[in-house]
C-alpha cells in the first residue's frame, strides 16, 4: 500500500478510485500562479458518515439509519456496527438478511489525555530502534529524531570504508560502501568540510510516514520478518488494544497484540486503497486509532469496483475491522488541517498547558494512526 504503486488508467475508473479522487485535496486553479494563499477546492461532504452525530442522535433515542446498529459492549459508549451490503440477488426473495460486516466504530474511544499520551509516544518512543521507520532504508536506524528536530539538529553523512568508533553514528550500507549518519548541531554541519550530504531533523520528522512496533513488517516483501530485531508491543498499548478489540473478538478468545503500524500524515498525504491481508487469522480484528487532525476514511467492498462508504475519523475514534471487513478495500484519501475542519481544539488546549510546544505545533497539521494486529 506504500510506495510507488502505479495507478493505471483502468484503476482510475474503479469506484474506489473515483471516491478517492472525490475527497482528495486539490487546490483552486486560479491561485496557482498568484501569490495569494492556495485555496483548497470545495468538496461535497454530504455523503460522509459522521459517527459523532450518529452518537448524538443515538443518545437522544433517535432511530439509527438503515445499515447501522449499536452494541453495548461494556464501554461507557455504544459501539456502532456497519451491516453488510446484501450481495446482488437474482430474484428479490433471495436477498440475504443483513448481518454485521464486522466493521466496528467507537466514536471518542480515547480521552483527550490518552490521545495526548499516544501522540507523544508516537513521536518519541515508537520510532526508536529497533522499531523501523520509512527512514531506515536511506539512513539506517535513527535515534531520538524528535529531540533532534526540537534542537534543530542536522543529520550528516560521512562516507568511509571503515566504521568509525564514534558510538553516536548510525550505519547504512549501500552499494558496498558504509555510510555514516550522525546528528550534528546545525552550524557544525555547515562548517564540516567532510560531509557529503545532510538533512535537517525537522525535515526528517515532517517526512516520517510510518514506524512499526512489535514484529517488524517488511514492506518490500509484504510480510512479517520475525528474524528482524524487535521489542514487544509496549505494555500500555498492549492493554488498550486488548480492551478495544473485545467487541470484535470471537467468543472466549483474547486478542494478542503482536505488531503495530504507526502512520503519520501531513498536509495532502493520503493512504491509497488496500487490503491488510498479511496476518494469518482474519477472524481477529485490526484495532485502529486516530489521533490529531480529522480524516476521511473509505470502506469499500471486496472489489475495487464496489462503491465505498466514506466516514469521518476524528482524534480519539477507534475502528475495528474483522472477518469480512478485513476483505474490504479501505484507505484514507484526505486529512483536514485547517482550523475549521481539523477539530483538534481539545488537543490544542491540552498541549498548550505544556512547556513543550513542539507536540502542539506538530499535531496542528498532522494526523497519526496507530493500528494494532494479531499476526498469528
Ligand atoms: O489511517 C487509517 O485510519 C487507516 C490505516 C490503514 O488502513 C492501515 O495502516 O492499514
Amino acid at each position: 500500500m506504500y510506495g510507488t504503486e502505479k495507478v493505471s488508467e483502468d484503476a482510475e475508473r474503479t469506484a474506489f478510485r473515483r471516491a478517492e479522487k472525490k475527497y482528495k485535496l486539490y487546490y483552486e486553479d486560479t491561485f496557482k500562479s498568484s501569490k495569494k494563499k492556495k485555496q483548497p477546492k470545495r468538496v461535497d461532504l454530504s455523503e460522509v458518515l459522521d459517527f459523532k452525530s450518529i452518537l448524538d442522535s443515538y443518545n437522544q433515542n433517535i432511530q439509527l439509519s438503515q445499515g447501522i446498529s449499536a452494541l453495548q459492549c461494556g464501554f461507557n459508549r455504544p459501539v456502532f456496527c456497519l451491516e453488510n451490503r446484501p450481495e446482488r440477488a437474482v430474484n428479490v426473495n433471495d436477498v440475504p438478511p443483513l448481518q454485521c460486516l464486522r466493521f466496528y466504530f467507537i466514536p471518542g474511544a480515547l480521552s483527550v489525555e490518552e490521545q495526548c499520551q499516544w501522540i507523544r509516544d508516537s513521536l518519541t518512543s515508537f520510532p526508536q530502534p529497533p522499531n523501523r521507520t520509512n527512514h531506515n532504508a536511506i539512513y539506517g536506524p535513527i535515534h531520538d529524531l524528535f529531540v533532534a528536530a526540537k534542537e534543530k539538529k542536522v543529520l550528516v553523512e560521512e562516507e568511509s570504508s571503515l566504521p568509525s568508533l564514534d558510538s553516536g553514528a548510525n550505519y547504512c550500507v549501500k552499494n558496498g560502501d558504509s555510510h555514516r549518519w550522525k546528528f550534528c548541531e546545525g552550524h557544525l554541519a555547515i562548517l564540516s568540510g567532510k560531509t557529503s550530504k545532510s538533512v535537517s531533523a525537522q525535515v526528517l520528522l515532517q517526512k516520517l510516514r510510518w514506524s512499526t512496533l512489535g514484529l517488524q513488517f517488511d514492506w518490500s516483501k509484504r510480510n512479517y520478518d520475525v528474524s528482524l530485531p524487535h521489542n514487544k508491543i509496549p505494555d500500555g498499548l498492549w492493554q488498550l488494544a486488548k480492551r478495544l478489540a473485545a467487541p470484535a473478538m470471537p467468543v472466549g478468545e483474547e486478542f494478542q497484540p503482536e505488531a503495530a503500524i504507526v502512520n503519520y500524515f501531513g498536509l495532502g498525504d493520503t493512504l491509497g486503497g488496500h487490503l491488510d491481508d498479511m496476518e494469518a487469522d482474519w477472524s481477529k480484528p485490526i484495532v485502529s486509532m486516530s489521533l490529531g487532525c480529522k480524516a476521511i476514511f473509505l470502506l469499500g467492498g471486496k472489489s475495487r469496483e464496489d462503491p465505498p462508504s466514506a466516514m469521518f475519523l476524528r482524534s480519539g475514534d477507534a475502528v475495528l475491522m474483522a472477518g469480512e471487513a478485513r476483505e474490504c478495500f479501505h484507505g484514507v484519501p484526505r486529512i483536514f488541517t485547517d482550523k475549521e475542519n481539523a477539530e483538534i481544539a481539545p488537543l490544542e488546549l491540552q498541549f498548550s498547558h505544556e512547556d513543550d510546544c513542539f507536540f502542539l505545533e506538530y499535531i496542528r497539521t498532522s494526523r497519526i494512526n496507530i493500528n494494532i494486529r494479531q499476526v498469528f
